[in-house]
């Protein structure tokens, strides 16, 4: 049986601002007050969705969130209208504002941890959503972000739908960015790879000093019981403390995985040699591993280009193809290096570059921006067909987005009524082109 892996990636929402709300995450602090545009940014993401179509891979689309996320406002005592409670928001709690207008759903690497059916002792694709305690305005996303995942992955017969983990720091969840799956192929069974940045419950274990490690161990074993995942076939590893001290505040910012490769930085684990030759066991000799050296790209370059935060594609033809950031060109040891890879015969076979510059100053590259899930024939025919992209769809939703969003948006204009009028058109437009029902507190 075939099986092909599709990406859904998260529509940028029209609130789409600069907050500086991450801290641990470099971009999103040293672009905190910009002015952003919401509009570039959301037709940046669809020209990258438009560009996997047109490679011939299956993409689908996630609708974006409620923001300015009203019903938190209220809950954290704001009351009155709704532009009441928005200006008294701004007034007495700009930072809480902040917190529930941002569009960080975008980043759909961070929506849920998704298991294919291969892996899983039902024969079904499991998701769980992420819980994302670690940040506030992250924190009010996982409710919605189930409730668009069961709209877009309906049929029970062949996904399992499961409740985030309970919130607190001890199952700190980020999804799929701290998860990786290498397999020789998809339709068989693979070895997960799930990335932790600390264990909650042992505080003498290795932890990052100056960052937050999102990712905690507990949370990993917990989604590998919920998935009925083989225990043999999974691995759980720690990401070196030490880079998450330099900016790496999940897994996907310093290693990518596809098939039976894994594209990392040599700093990436705690134990990478071990990694490397577990690996190596549990594939039968498949794996392979294409470890950059610090010197030639060191961590922090790494990091201010995002070049493994790359999405890293098999196509339709059997070639593998690396998409990176804009951000890789202007790094010059990336580029450099870059040239160098394209040139060995190592198993990434072209490189192409996305102008995704409105995600990148918030800390969202390529692979922050998809949700990766394995489908089988059968269950890419089961997924709600309105919200894979087809040129008719990327048509419509480029319209939709030259509508209905701003070209720019400053702090100010968060608590602007308006803003939340144009915002809850649009999405209640979009719900009709997705056919996904009423999703949205405001359409209940
Ligand atoms: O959670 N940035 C996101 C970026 C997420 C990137 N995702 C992956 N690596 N998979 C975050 O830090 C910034 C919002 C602001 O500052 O306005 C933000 O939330």
């Amino acid at each position: 049986m075939s099986a092909c892996e599709a990406n859904f990636d998260g529509l940028v929402g029209p609130t789409h601002n600069y907050a500086g709300l991450s801290v641990g995450n470099i971009a999103s602090a040293s672009h905190r007050d910009q002015p952003s545009s919401p509009r570039d940014a959301a037709l940046q993401g669809l020209a990258k969705m438009r560009r996997l179509m047109a490679l011939g891979l299956v993409q689908g689309v996630l609708a974006p969130q409620e923001r300015p996320d009203m019903a938190t406002l209220r809950q954290l005592g704001f009351h009155g209208s709704d532009a009441q409670v928005l200006s008294r928001a701004a007034r007495e709690a700009p930072r809480l504002l902040a917190a529930c207008c941002s569009a960080s759903s975008m980043w759909a690497a961070n929506a849920a941890t998704v298991s294919p059916s291969a892996d899983c002792a039902d024969g079904r694709v499991h998701f769980t959503p992420a819980n994302l305690v670690s940040k506030l305005h992250r924190s009010l996303e996982p409710d919605t972000t189930a409730r668009i995942l069961r709209a877009t992955f309906a049929d029970e017969r062949q996904f399992a739908h499961h409740r985030p983990l309970p919130a607190s720091e001890v199952l700190g969840d980020e999804g799929a960015a701290n998860h990786n799956r290498l397999c020789r192929d998809h339709a068989e069974p693979g070895v997960e790879l799930f990335v932790y940045g600390r264990v909650a419950t042992d505080t003498s274990a290795p932890a990052p000093r100056r960052f937050p490690a999102r990712q905690t161990r507990e949370a990993c074993e917990a989604l590998i019981r919920k998935h009925r995942l083989d225990p043999a076939r999974v691995l759980l590893v720690q990401q070196n403390p030490a880079v998450i001290d330099q900016g790496v505040f999940h897994n996907d910012v310093i290693a990518v995985a596809n098939r039976n490769l894994l594209f990392c930085h040599e700093a990436a684990f705690l134990e990478q040699r071990a990694l490397a030759d577990t690996l190596q066991q549990r594939l039968d000799g498949a794996f392979r591993m294409i470890e950059v050296p610090s010197e030639q790209v060191s961590v922090d370059a790494a990091v201010n280009s995002y070049l493994f935060n790359s999405q890293l594609l098999t196509l339709p033809n059997g070639s593998t193809l690396l998409l990176v950031p804009g951000e890789c060109e202007r790094e010059p040891s990336v580029w450099h290096y870059l040239q160098s890879l394209l040139s060995d015969a190592n198993g990434i076979d072209q490189l192409e570059v996305a102008d995704l510059r409105q995600s990148m100053a918030n800390g969202g590259g390529p692979a922050c921006l998809r949700l990766r899930v394995v489908l089988t024939p059968a269950q890419q025919r089961a997924v709600n067909q309105h919200t894979l992209l087809t040129p008719q769809l990327a048509s419509q939703l480029d319209a939709w987005i030259r509508r209905h969003y701003r070209d720019r948006l400053c702090q100010a204009d968060l608590a602007d009524p308006q803003l939340l009028e144009e915002s809850r058109t649009a999405l209640d437009e979009l719900t009709g082109l997705l056919a996904l029902g009423s999703i949205y507190p405001f359409q209940r």
